[in-house]
């Protein structure tokens, strides 16, 4: 199945998704586009090189024309947290980025899927599904698929068994309100609470809220994995696959939650985008996802008014 994914803002996540997404093989087209002329001129010469390698077409946005009609449009353009900043920091920043972005991509692409990965990630999602005026299922963000990686990370380290081997998700925030969703994680057959103590899965989850700050700290910024994790939801999108996977979409009406916001909450995903997947979770993982609503409710007004 043909398939054109435009990547806006090719930065260093950028180029980390622009990486997977070549090296997976699953799309046909991948139009890369920034602000920064030269610099998008010599990452997408560098991509061409490797032709011989992948069967992926790599070229750049002249204009937005050159995006026109894509299947799925990833947003990573933005500012990024420097060491000590919070992604929350990032807000008025980057929502003006998103105001010179959405109507142009909008406007020439107005059947594609969204998936939005500039921070914070869940308020620009937020933001962009508004702006686009899209159907509320194609626009979405990687929330914390990025997250549940780093802890089945941890966890795995813990228990002495591949990380492809833990079903544990965190939900709500990408960033530090956060929830593990602990009584429905499994390691093989086996419920995660019957391997490993609370004390030893809130270590986990601690290390999973400092990931970031630790390799932007050592590296100045994260994108390898985040690089990764995008490559897999597209690739659920274009082979319409029907994972499940943490992203963030509206929450309003599930797990309680009655604030209008978009944090992360299991997905299925496929070729037309992402639909809610049953989560029954016990009342006190449901209360912490409702107080963290309710927080980014509040936070969410510098944004959406
Ligand atoms: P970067 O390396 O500074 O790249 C950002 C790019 O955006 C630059 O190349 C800019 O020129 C470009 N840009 C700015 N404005 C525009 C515009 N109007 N149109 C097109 N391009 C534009 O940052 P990096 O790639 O490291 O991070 C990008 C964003 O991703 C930041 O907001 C990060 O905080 C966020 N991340 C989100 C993650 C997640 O899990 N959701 C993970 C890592 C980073």
């Amino acid at each position: 199945m043909p398939s054109k994914v435009t990547i806006i803002g090719c930065g260093a996540v950028g180029e980390a998704i622009a990486n997977a997404l070549v090296i997976s093989d699953e799309i046909t087209d991948l139009v890369l586009s920034d602000v920064v002329k030269d610099k998008l001129r010599g990452m997408v010469l560098d991509f061409q090189h490797g032709q011989a390698f992948h069967a992926t077409r790599v070229v750049e946005a002249v204009d937005w024309a050159d995006t026109a009609n894509s299947d799925v449009v990833i947003i990573t353009a933005g500012v990024r947290q420097r060491e000590g900043e919070s992604r929350r920091d990032l807000m008025g920043r980057n929502k003006s980025i998103m105001e010179h972005i959405v109507p142009p991509m909008a406007q020439h692409s107005p059947n594609a899927i969204v998936i939005v990965v500039a921070n914070p990630c869940d308020f620009m999602t937020q933001l962009v599904h508004k702006m686009s005026g899209f159907a509320e299922g194609r626009v979405f963000g990687s929330g914390t698929f990025l997250d549940s990686s780093r802890l089945r990370l941890e966890l795995s380290k813990k228990i002495g068994v591949a990380p492809e081997s833990i079903n544990a998700y965190v939900l709500g925030e990408h960033g530090d309100a956060s929830v593990v969703a602990v009584h429905t994680a499994t390691v093989g057959c086996t419920l995660l609470t019957e391997l490993v103590s609370k004390e030893a899965i809130s270590e986990s989850h601690k290390a999973v809220i400092g990931a970031a700050g630790e390799v932007i700290k050592l590296r100045g910024y994260t994108a390898t994995a985040i690089g990764m994790a995008v490559g897999k939801i597209v690739e659920a999108i274009v082979r319409d696959k029907l994972e499940i996977i943490p992203l963030s979409c509206p929450a309003k009406g599930r797990c309680g939650i009655e604030h209008d916001i978009y944090m992360s909450l299991p997905c299925i995903v496929d070729r037309n985008g992402v639909r809610p997947w049953h989560t029954v979770l016990p009342p006190e993982e449901c209360k912490h996802l409702q107080q963290t609503a309710a927080i980014m409710h509040e936070a969410s007004k510098e944004v959406l008014g």
